[in-house]
């Protein structure tokens, strides 16, 4: 076919959103056609997803999208639903950011130690890792009556077809997957006492995936057999194939709630090195390796944003951030990576501690808040960066934000002086963006080889260059703050 319309369901962990995409003659054209929030909630002390709600977001937006060659979906990584012997769903998901995991590395460490358990698997340590997880579940009642573990994009795709499945890139986030052989590991998931078997049989990125079932094309008001596609389920992954890049020497930052930041590489870096540095190895489409760092990303902004709305001074955020530009760059920083940052609350409050823990003037209200949000998190960009170079042997010219962090226009310009690169910005939405192409590749709408995909996109979509060097701050100070981060990390 020469042309082909597709929908991308993309959630990320603070809104959910349908995109369709319709390719012809070597153009995407998009359009956002439902958007809605995702609201974590806590019941009985545990944190936990809306999955329902979340479902009923996509079956609204697959209304609004309308008749569509295909369905493609992504989400968050390592979270995942129970489902027991008749196929029901056994509770709501737990968020990854719920302090269930407190202590399972330890526990873990105990049976494989970590120079093993990343030689195997090549993840960073993140204490919400899938196996860290599973390994806090073990002795629930609800684990006792799993029949199956679904990741979240495969358990919502299971809801719209009836089909289960594992989506390898996703899967790679698990800690239970070999980077190397592309398949599960059983050294480590028989040492960690992890049952394999309770996941559905993996599949890649284009790959089908079923096709919408009667009951759901009913409610969605969708006419014929509408098949759905795996794409790379885990939206980092999705991001990252849609990086507008030309040529291999570039870094991608995939800025939301996360910053994921690094490079794309044909094989892992398993290196001891490597793991010191918490470098991860994730799986991308086309065979490709995501090393990347993970990074607290505009979360520490989001939560900042959520308290001073809950103590009654509530910042609208273009605001905030033209006030953040014209503060002094670099008066306090922090490390961005540090994940004691990943649990929720307080987070003005615990941004001024650190930065008077480590003897720099504490942050005076939200404008200079924000500012030492965006510096650190510029800083944490540079550092991922640089190791990243340093550690897969390679050199980049380039770097490429992507995600709700492009509308950042303070955020992308510290990141390039921070960096001393050029900074790519766009897309914004590159998760769906991701997830359309790799589903209008499948049926054959557009080139197959991903850097043809990626001409693609940067003759298609609307790309903005940012400068290193327009004075927020000179190469001397960011050097200084940088390693100045290091030394404490
Ligand atoms: P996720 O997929 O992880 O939920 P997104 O990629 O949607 O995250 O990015 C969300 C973030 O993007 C917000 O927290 C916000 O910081 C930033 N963002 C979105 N729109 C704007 C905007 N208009 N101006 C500045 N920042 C924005
Ligand atoms: C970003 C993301 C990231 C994971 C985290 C759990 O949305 O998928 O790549 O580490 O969520």
């Amino acid at each position: 076919p020469r042309s082909g319309t597709f929908a991308a369901v993309d959630l990320g962990a603070s809104s959910g959103r349908v995109v369709t995409g319709h390719a012809e003659r070597g153009t995407l054209r998009l359009r956002e056609v439902h958007r809605f929030p995702n609201r974590p909630v806590r019941t009985g002390g545990t944190l936990h997803w809306d999955v329902l709600a979340l479902y009923q977001g996509v079956l609204d937006g697959l209304r609004a999208a309308g008749r569509v060659d295909s369905v493609g979906l992504d989400s968050w990584a390592v979270d995942y639903g129970l489902l027991d012997a008749d196929g029901a769903l056994l509770g709501n998901p737990v968020h990854y950011r719920d302090a269930r995991t407190e202590g399972m590395a330890d526990r873990v460490a105990r049976s494989v130690p970590p120079a093993e358990l990343y030689a195997h698997t090549g993840l960073q340590y993140l204490p919400f890792n899938t196996l860290y997880q599973l390994v806090a579940a073990r002795g629930s009642a609800q684990l006792a009556a799993a029949r199956q573990v679904l990741l979240i994009p495969d358990l919502l795709s299971y809801w719209l077809t009836g089909v289960r499945g594992t989506e390898l890139t996703n899967a790679s986030t698990t800690q239970l997957l070999d980077p190397r052989t592309r398949s599960f590991s059983t050294a480590v998931a028989e040492a960690a006492g992890v049952d394999l078997s309770l996941f559905a049989p993996l599949r890649e990125p284009g790959d089908p995936a079923g096709e919408l079932l009667p009951g759901v094309r009913e409610e969605t008001g969708l006419e014929g057999p509408v098949p759905v596609t795996a794409v790379g389920s885990h939206d980092t992954a999705s991001a990252v194939a849609a990086v507008p890049a030309t040529g291999d020497r570039f870094a991608y930052i995939a800025t939301g709630t996360w910053s994921l930041a690094g490079l794309e590489l044909a094989s892992p870096v398993l290196s001891e090195e490597s793991r010191t540095a918490n470098f991860t190895n994730e799986l991308g489409v086309d065979g490709t390796v995501r090393y990347l760092r993970n990074i607290m990303g505009l979360w520490l902004l989001q939560e900042c944003l959520r308290t001073w709305e809950a103590e009654g001074r509530p910042q609208e955020l273009s605001a905030l951030l033209r006030a953040a530009a014209s503060c002094a760059p670099l008066r306090s920083v922090l490390d961005a990576a540090d994940p004691r940052f990943l649990p929720p609350g307080g987070m003005p409050e615990r941004i001024a501690d650190a930065c008077r823990a480590s003897g720099q003037p504490v942050p005076e209200g939200p404008a200079q808040t924000a500012r030492c949000v965006l510096d650190s998190l510029a800083l944490a960009h540079r550092l991922a960066v640089e190791d990243a170079q340093r550690l897969a042997d390679r050199e980049v010219e380039t770097v490429h934000v992507v995600g709700g962090g492009v509308h950042n226009e303070l955020l992308c310009q510290l990141t390039a002086d921070a960096c001393g690169l050029p900074v790519v910005a766009g897309p914004a939405e590159a998760a769906a963006v991701g997830n359309l192409v790799v589903q209008a590749r499948a049926h054959g709408v557009i080139p197959g080889d991903l850097g043809l995909v990626r001409a693609l996109l940067c003759d298609s979509l609307p790309l903005r260059t940012y400068q290193p060097g327009d004075g927020h701050g000179s190469p001397e100070e960011w050097a200084r703050a940088a390693r100045e981060i290091r030394e404490h990390r």
